[in-house]
């Protein structure tokens, strides 16, 4: 069931005015919530005192894309064809675009993607082409693409923006919160999350907000919103943009970030905290989940677990028995092959093809 369908209830009056013959759905959503045991014996072993349950939000099990951008595009693409719109743009680290492409294309609707040239991850960049878009690197940074887009939308009223400004992503990337509650029966203590553009921590806490306001879950239950950067794109840690933000997390080598208020917001509200993690934080609980818990992940989706991790180090809060973390895995490891390629694959074994040869390597 799309996401759309599914719940229904909970979208805002224009979505639910769709009809359905331009509803977009492609399987969106609807994504596993592993309960992470491995990883919380890691940290009690290693740290001390972790007693909390570990859930980990697995986005890159998204479709048809890989990533949690699948579910705002249901709802935002399945508006713009309601609108009878013919073009649709967006600037992108990579899978914004890569979902983009892949609904639009569904959808009948042309799609012009504005990239960072050389820094957007392989995988993402052949889910566009491969769907058809139009896409079109710029020598600059996200930050410069996206400002060129909203320059492009401003200027020719025909094209829609497919960017997390468009507000009609919100209300299906606010399905994740909803996801976990129903899993969880309630809200997670603290909810990890790896933060670029600010579109995710704000759909999420807005979810979160909605299932209080419903009373899915008691105003007590209120999560705390703890939102990670890389620390070389970190301008709402630092309180300032960022002109050349770098980082091994390409997905989020954001300098200037479009729902930057409304991060605060969430923040704020939720009692939360936005950080920073280094690419080395990043790399290290990118490369522990595979091997504990058998999730390869896109090393943006790393910084929620790297964040766990640093507020377990600096013991800089609670992690008693009935307390609970997400932490939100937000795209596939496919996607970035050579980012994998390098951390993972270091060292590889080539021989002749000769059984000896083999055997001599296995040594049993
Ligand atoms: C894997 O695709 O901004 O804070 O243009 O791809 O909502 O931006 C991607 C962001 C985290 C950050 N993890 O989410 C884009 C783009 C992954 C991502 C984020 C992104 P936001």
């Amino acid at each position: 069931m799309g996401l759309i369908e599914k719940y229904l209830d909970l979208m805002p009056p224009e979505i639910q005015a769709i009809p359905k013959e331009n509803i977009v759905t492609l399987g969106e959503g609807s994504t596993p919530l592993w309960r992470a045991d491995r990883l919380k014996e890691y940290l009690n072993e290693k740290y001390g005192r972790f007693e909390s349950d570990i859930y980990l939000k697995d986005e890159g099990k998204n479709y048809p894309t890989g990533s949690f951008k699948d579910r705002g595009m249901t709802t935002a693409v399945s508006y713009e064809k309601f609108l009878g719109r013919k073009a649709e743009i967006c600037a992108s680290t990579g899978n914004t675009l890569a979902a983009a492409a892949t609904f639009c294309a569904r959808a009948g609707i042309k799609l012009f993607g504005l990239l960072p040239d050389g820094k957007v991850a392989l995988g993402k960049i052949s889910q566009a082409f491969a769907c058809g878009a139009e896409v079109i690197q710029v020598r600059g940074n996200f930050d410069e693409a996206f400002r060129i887009v909203k320059e492009i939308v401003a200027k020719n009223p025909d094209i829609g923006l497919l960017n997390s400004l468009n507000p009609n992503r919100m209300p299906g990337q606010m399905t994740g919160a909803y996801e976990i509650c129903d899993k969880l029966g309630r809200a997670p203590t603290y909810h990890y999350i790896p933060v670029g553009n600010a579109g995710n921590i704000t759909a999420y806490w807005w979810g979160y907000k909605k299932y209080i306001e419903i009373g899915k879950i008691q105003p007590f239950n209120r999560p705390a919103m703890r939102g990670y950067q890389a620390a070389g794109a970190a301008p709402i840690v630092l309180n300032r943009i960022v002109e050349s933000p770098e980082t091994v997390a390409s997905a989020i080598r954001i300098g200037n970030p479009a729902r930057w208020e409304d991060a605060k917001t969430a923040r704020r509200e939720s009692v939360g905290i936005i950080d920073s993690v280094t690419d080395e934080e990043i790399l290290e609980a990118y490369a522990l989940l595979p091997r504990l818990e058998q999730i390869f992940c896109e090393p943006a989706s790393a910084a929620s677990v790297a964040g766990l991790i640093k507020d377990v180090k600096m013991r800089r809060l609670y992690f008693d028995k009935s307390y609970i973390a997400v932490c939100v895995l937000t795209g596939h490891g496919l996607k970035d092959p050579v980012t994998a390629e390098r951390v993972f694959t270091k060292n590889p074994i080539v021989v002749d093809a000769k059984f000896d040869a083999v055997m001599d390597v296995i040594k049993m």
